[in-house]
């Protein structure tokens, strides 16, 4: 597959395209993640969005931000997404149920009833940095703070209930990594119901479905909801019921690290400081639950299967969760720095930029043009890259950000990207790959 010429824009137009593409997947009352492929509001594409959004109008980023935590379910959690008054997506407010079932839920905005990873704190942190001074920055934390806490609070009550430090989700589409081969094992003990109401997909509509999950996998995606739906979204009762129950590294990882993050917001700005001290007391117990799911076999961070009680050793980039977290021994880490930037990972010689892709394309599980199994998520490459600066790598931070400009130059901003090609795939004009365009830009 030689990679075709593609146009590179200016640095200057480059971000004109991306607060163009902000502004037209702003439908009035929210920032969509995009136009028709996710007409509503998801939950991490916000905390990006919002952070891109900083750099052009602080109090429009502070009121995305706000219109997501307005959405906050009354027992604490953050759904996954906020649906807007437009339809267009499957499964919409209706298949969910989410404020008919459980009352909790708000009724207004509709919600799923499942949630994402905790990147909010992060996007708090950069949005006051980059605002500092304005009354709206100032609003959100004050008001935002305490909401955060709370959501970090209901995952470590809900999703760490025996307190291992290691988060449990219940679906796939909690990890934010849906289809990645990751969750193959665990899925494969997910088996639809006679009673699985039927659905027509319409993400196919938008991107071909050699880019998208399966049909099996969807039907895997929608029972998991009817288990759901049979115990009214009772979070404790979720856990005990759903056939998927997964502790995920990755997004224990992004806990540890937001959690640490939140806490530093909270000293800075006054709030009481045994809130602060039980956030740093998370941040540890994660990053301890992170630090032990390391395995020296692979070099790389497992995932747990809570219903099959095993290990799971697939190779993918959440694996390197430790490198945004910290905790492992020196000696540990410089090898998994090294690793990802190596020839398995961002260092492989046939990829368009040098930035680490979904799989390795060492892996023969690689699949370059399909979704989380492969392609290159270039959100995700700016949060290793954000933590590689608090980490102090502000080579190796500075070097994957000038790669990333590279492969998104062409102002498609696309969901996600083939590695070896540079090819822009899924959804194009993207929110959140628009918006991490813009705070490398800056
Ligand atoms: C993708 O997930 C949604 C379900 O939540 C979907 O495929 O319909 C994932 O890439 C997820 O991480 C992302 O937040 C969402 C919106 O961009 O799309």
């Amino acid at each position: 597959t030689a990679a075709a010429p593609r146009p590179r824009l200016g640095s200057v137009q480059l971000a004109a395209c991306a607060a163009w593409t902000l502004g037209g997947n702003d439908n009035g009352s929210m920032i969509t993640a995009a136009p028709r492929l996710y007409p509503h509001m998801w939950s991490w594409d916000t905390a990006f969005i919002s952070i891109g959004l900083a750099h052009l109008n602080v109090d429009r980023a502070v009121r995305e931000l706000e219109t997501l935590l307005a959405a906050q379910w009354r027992n604490g959690m953050l759904p996954h997404i906020v649906f807007s008054e437009g339809g267009g997506y499957f499964p919409g407010p209706e298949r969910w149920g989410a404020a008919e079932l459980n009352s909790d839920a708000p009724d207004a905005p509709r919600t799923s009833g499942i949630c994402q990873p905790p990147v909010h704190a992060i996007a708090l942190r950069r949005i006051v940095d980059i605002g500092a001074g304005a009354a709206s920055t100032a609003r959100l934390l004050a008001e935002g703070w305490p909401k955060l806490y709370r959501w970090h609070e209901w995952l470590v009550r809900h999703r760490d209930p025996h307190g291992t430090g290691m988060l449990g989700i219940v679906h796939g589409w909690e990890s934010g990594m849906d289809n990645s081969p990751r969750w193959d094992d665990p899925y494969s003990a997910v088996v639809p119901g006679q009673d699985l109401p039927p659905y027509v997909r319409l993400d196919r509509r938008v991107a071909s479905a050699a880019e998208r999950p399966s049909d099996l996998e969807y039907d895997r995606y929608l029972w998991l909801i009817e288990e759901m739906r049979k115990v009214r979204y009772d979070a404790a009762q979720v856990v005990r019921t759903s056939s998927f129950l997964v502790g995920d590294v990755f997004v224990t990882a992004v806990f540890a690290l937001a959690s640490e993050v939140l806490a530093t917001l909270g000293k800075e700005s006054g709030q009481p400081a045994w809130q602060v001290r039980q956030l740093r007391g998370w941040a540890h117990r994660s990053r301890r639950a992170v630090v032990a799911a390391y395995s020296p076999q692979t070099g790389l961070a497992r995932d747990y299967d809570r219903r099959a009680n095993r290990w799971l050793t697939t190779r993918t980039i959440a694996g390197f969760a430790p490198l945004l977290c910290g905790g492992l021994d020196a000696e540990d880490e410089a090898a998994m720095l090294a690793r990802i930037l190596g020839p398995d990972w961002a260092g492989h010689p046939d990829l368009f930029a040098a930035i680490p892709p979904s799989v390795s394309p060492n892996d023969p599980g690689f699949r370059p043009r399909e979704y989380w199994r492969g392609p290159v998520w270039p959100v995700i490459a700016w949060l290793f890259g954000w933590a590689f600066e608090q980490r102090g790598w502000t080579d190796e931070a500075s070097r994957l950000r000038a790669e990333c400009l590279r492969l998104t130059g062409d102002g498609a901003f696309g969901e996600y990207y083939h590695p070896l090609t540079g090819e822009p795939l899924g959804s194009r004009h993207q929110s959140w790959t628009a918006t991490v365009v813009l705070d490398w830009l800056h």
